[in-house]
């Protein structure tokens, strides 16, 4: 990368999100297990505040080094690519599985049922987080379900109605889970649930699901990114199985940068 020493220009800094995500952790792990990354600082704030100052120095072409992850809008809106991280702390593709309580395939097994069919693709996922930049998730959701009614349909084949029972999906305050859970609680609702949902960090997804203060998630991700929680609540819920795959995290900066691994970046 010539002359240019991207640590300075960046201020020997990676531009994080909110210190509860998955990625946040990740962050940190990079820091303590690539050498060449000592004395670097990772700035934990908000998404909405990482993608502010993404925006910002792609504006003025200037360097930065964000938490990246896809499904999300951000590869579509900014022109921004990953580098390469041979230790594998990020890991490598992700997928999003779905948790259940303990009983819940007995106490409401026509939820359970749809629950453990719901299954769609990023551009489903996507779509529905793009839409919502101009909308609510709710009517975004609602336009997506309508135009793929085939697709909701064919996770509640067979499925009984029921007469008003309450459910609780929890989920993580990420665009990409705002989504499922909305698609989810819309299907429920057509069964006849009564659909709360409950925004929690990560690791109280895991806690919630385990003790049975939320019936289940759609929010997971996998095998990396929220691991370290899965592995802590292991056999305290039900893993029905993913629900999406093809998601990845690691560390992004613009193409204009001369950088393509987290080795090459100066102590
Ligand atoms: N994310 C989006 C979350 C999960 C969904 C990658 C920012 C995280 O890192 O926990």
């Amino acid at each position: 990368n010539g002359d240019v020493n991207v640590g300075e220009e960046v201020e020997y800094t990676i531009t994080g999100i909110e210190p509860g995500a998955g990625i946040s952790q990740a962050t940190n792990k990079a820091l303590e297990e690539y050498d060449n990354l000592e004395g670097w600082t990772h700035e934990e704030s908000s998404t909405a505040a990482m993608l502010t100052e993404l925006g910002e120095a792609l504006d003025n072409e200037e360097e930065i080094i964000v938490a990246a992850w896809n499904p999300h809008y951000m590869f579509a809106k900014y022109d921004i690519k990953y580098i390469d991280d041979p230790k594998g702390v990020y890991g490598g593709e992700e997928y999003i599985t779905t948790i259940a309580r303990k009983g819940l395939k007995e106490d409401m097994p026509e939820a359970y049922e749809i629950l453990d069919n719901f299954f769609w693709e990023v551009d489903d996922m996507e779509s529905i987080m793009l839409a919502a930049q101009e909308k609510d998730f709710e009517e975004a959701a609602q336009d997506w379900v309508d135009e793929n009614q085939e697709t909701v349909d064919s996770w509640s084949e067979g499925v009984d109605s029921v007469d008003g029972q309450d459910i609780e999906l929890a989920l993580t305050p990420w665009d990409s889970e705002r989504a499922s859970a909305h698609v989810a609680k819309i299907a429920l609702e057509s069964k006849g649930f009564n659909v709360t949902l409950t925004p929690v960090d990560p690791q109280i997804v895991f806690q919630a699901v385990s003790a049975g203060d939320a019936d289940a998630s759609l929010a997971p991700w996998m095998p990396q990114t929220h691991r370290d929680f899965y592995e802590k609540y292991e056999g305290e819920y039900e893993d029905l199985g993913k629900n999406l795959e093809g998601a990845k995290i690691g560390l992004g900066v613009p193409t204009y940068m001369d950088i393509d691994s987290i080795e090459d970046l100066e102590p």
